[in-house]
């Protein structure tokens, strides 16, 4: 059995084609359906439907053998237990600061709002920068607005959501894509198997998104 764990939205929406290429297409909508495991047209492969954070939990653990994630959750999971052999160019964004518009830089300790705690740690220690970290779990553009922080750390796409907040995106963080990621024992124990369907992907990415 292989079983490859996705979030709903965007990352479903955009890897069932993918999926498809390689023979793989879900006997029911995952869309629609209450169902957390789904069965393929292939009967030794199987989806898990998981919440876009704890995709490498299951993957760097086992319970599922690949996962699709966007670079953003890997970024902040850290951490060696997995292999990311493919950028499916799917769900793309910018991870970016963004804070008041016009605002001015505050003079002392500079306050971040985000869910991506290690990443906003890393990016200010990088520049040699002090700076307090508030952990949000959602709605972080509410953070400036209210005088929880001075700046957050959030995916930005469209940009539509900060300026309906007022906010604008200022320093990138990193172009954000998902990427497929492999657990290690699967891959040496199901090499040949992970390895095909890991070609037919990126065949199926190069024809949709060519580089
Ligand atoms: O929703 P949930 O809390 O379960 O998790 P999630 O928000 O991480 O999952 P999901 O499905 O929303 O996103 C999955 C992945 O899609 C993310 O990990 C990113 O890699 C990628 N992605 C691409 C995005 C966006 N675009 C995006 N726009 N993830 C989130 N957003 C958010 C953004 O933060 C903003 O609040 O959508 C909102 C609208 O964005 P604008 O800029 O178009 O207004
Ligand atoms: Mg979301």
């Amino acid at each position: 059995m292989l079983t490859i764990a996705l979030s709903k939205g965007r990352i479903l929406d955009d890897t069932l084609p993918l999926l498809a290429a390689a023979g793989i297409v879900p006997t029911e909508n995952p869309d629609k359906s209450r169902k957390l495991i789904i069965p393929t047209t292939q009967a030794d492969v199987r989806l898990l439907i998981v919440r876009a954070t704890d995709v490498p939990t299951y993957v760097e653990h086992g319970a599922a053998d690949l996962g699709v994630a966007g670079k953003d959750v890997l970024l902040e999971y850290g951490g060696q237990g997995l292999y990311e052999p493919l950028d499916l160019r799917i769900a793309l964004c910018k991870l970016m600061t963004a804070g008041a518009v016009g605002a001015p830089e505050p003079k002392g300790r500079l306050r971040v709002a985000t869910k991506f705690v290690n990443v906003a740690k890393r990016y200010y220690a990088e520049q040699g920068r002090q700076v307090d970290i508030i952990k949000l779990y959602g709605s972080m553009e509410l953070a400036p607005l209210v005088g929880l922080a001075d700046k957050i750390i959030d995916v930005v796409d469209t940009g539509n959501t900060l300026r309906a907040n007022g906010l604008e995106a200022q320093e990138l963080i990193a172009h954000i894509s998902s990427r497929l990621i492999v657990n290690k024992a699967s891959m040496k124990m199901q090499h040949a198997r992970i390895q095909e369907l890991i070609d037919t992907l990126r065949e199926a990415v190069e024809a949709r998104h060519p580089s």
